[in-house]
């Protein structure tokens, strides 16, 4: 049964942290810790961000069923209908520590300084850090569909598509979404067919009883409720594949300009993550940066790598507009921050975002912007000051990151 906190169809839930509560962890909370202090008003917080295209499900577990069903000529017509003890006792179970980021995240930004955008107005929170653990896709689908690991053809042109029936959303009767097949069967992406969160049950919030986590891509293909999964031919049909969640080219300057010139259908969906630095302290525009007795101030931010190219590597700072660029100090995200024994002392896993904090020499002034620039593993880099506008806002990733600061 839908609460009032559900959200409906006309009216869904969608919300991000206070910025400096994101990052005061390398795994993101569900909900903040409840704390035994009186009066502190942000224990039980939630703080992973939400976003929803429909109502909030709450499922029985014990009902539901997985349906996996194959268009493909390696095995086509196969089903298989999994339930979610099926799903945690016949198949290995895997942990991903990863950044699930909606391609939306910093939209506000792109709207405010390049030009106005279409979508919900998000600031830089719609983003968490989190240890995902259930089966790998890839495992479940080879039991599915018998002989898909020896298949010879090779993946190229095959998806997986991914659908919650449960309920209906604001533009389609259904959600759903695909990645290319290539990247399930690629054991380095780690796509897992998620039933816990951060080491505890799956909340409701975040797609209980089972939800797939793809990791390095955008959020919308990692489906919450999931029931289906047909392996195909073609890309989902889904609205949120096909009508949006795409970088539409500088010609689509309106909604109906991108009808017209057909964009939709000739622009690709996006899958990776852009690379990605967001400023995090100070944690709006015009906010006051007070400097310490040694004259340095304290700038925290956060960092994601371009999809499966993680951990980022480096990180730069300037508060003069790229004069002078200032090293971060990356928190390590690997050995401490970890549910997972099995996880303990292994280094920062590629998908992971990395915490970072500076401490810069400043002058007492005004108006100054922060900008931050990060490197991943792969040698890619953000080079965009103001970044690229796209008619949706998705996918910005500008190295200008907080404007207008005081410094005292
Ligand atoms: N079934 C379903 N799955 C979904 C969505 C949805 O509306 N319905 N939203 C998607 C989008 S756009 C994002 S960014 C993530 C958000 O996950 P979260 O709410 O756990 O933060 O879920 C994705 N999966
Ligand atoms: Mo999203």
């Amino acid at each position: 049964m839908a609460t009032s906190d559900d959200g409906t169809v006309e009216k869904p839930i969608n919300r991000e942290p206070n910025i400096n509560h994101l990052v005061q962890s390398i795994l993101t909370p569900s909900k903040s810790q409840t704390s035994k202090a009186p009066g502190d008003s942000h224990s039980g917080e939630e703080i992973a961000y939400d976003r929803n295209h429909g109502p909030i499900q709450h499922i029985d577990p014990s009902q539901h069923r997985l349906t996996i069903k194959s268009e493909v000529p390696v095995n086509a017509d196969v089903s298989a209908v999994l339930s979610v003890d099926d799903l945690k006792a016949k198949f290995r179970q895997h942990t991903v520590q990863c950044a699930l980021q909606c391609a939306g995240n910093r939209r506000h930004e792109m709207r405010s300084r390049v030009k106005e955008v279409s979508g919900i107005d998000w600031g830089d929170g719609a983003v968490m850090n989190a240890e995902w653990t259930g089966p790998l896709l890839r495992d479940v689908l080879i039991h599915a569909v018998p002989g898909l690991d020896a298949w010879q053809e090779g993946y190229e042109g095959l998806h997986v598509q991914m659908e919650c029936n449960a309920t209906k959303v604001q533009d389609d009767e259904w959600y759903g979404s695909s990645v290319p097949l290539g990247v399930v069967m690629d054991e380095e992406r780690e796509v897992v067919l998620a039933l816990e969160m951060n080491g505890a049950p799956l909340p409701d919030r975040h797609g209980a009883p089972v939800r797939s986590v793809i990791p390095g891509i955008i959020g919308a293909r990692s489906v919450k409720w999931l029931d289906t999964i047909v392996l195909s031919g073609r890309e989902s049909q889904n609205h949120y594949q096909q009508h949006d969640y795409k970088v539409l080219p500088p010609e689509a300057t309106s909604p109906e300009k991108a009808e017209e010139l057909g964009l939709w259908d000739k622009t690709p969906p996006m899958q990776d993550n852009p690379i990605n630095s967001v400023v995090a302290i100070p944690g709006e525009d015009g906010d006051t940066l007070v400097r310490r007795d040694d004259g340095k101030v304290r700038i925290v931010g956060y960092a994601i790598p371009k999809g499966k190219d993680g951990p980022v590597v480096k990180v730069q700072v300037s508060i003069d507009r790229g004069r002078n660029w200032y090293d971060v100090t990356i928190m390590d995200g690997g050995d401490e921050n970890t549910t997972n024994p099995a996880n303990k002392g292994k280094p920062r896993g590629k998908f992971s975002w990395v915490l970072w904090e500076v401490y810069v020499p400043a002058e007492p002034t005004e108006g100054v912007d922060i900008w931050s620039k990060a490197t991943d593993l792969g040698g890619n880099t953000m080079s965009e000051v103001q970044g690229t506008w796209n008619l949706r806002g998705v996918g910005y990733n500008a190295v200008e990151g907080r404007v207008g600061i005081k410094i005292i």
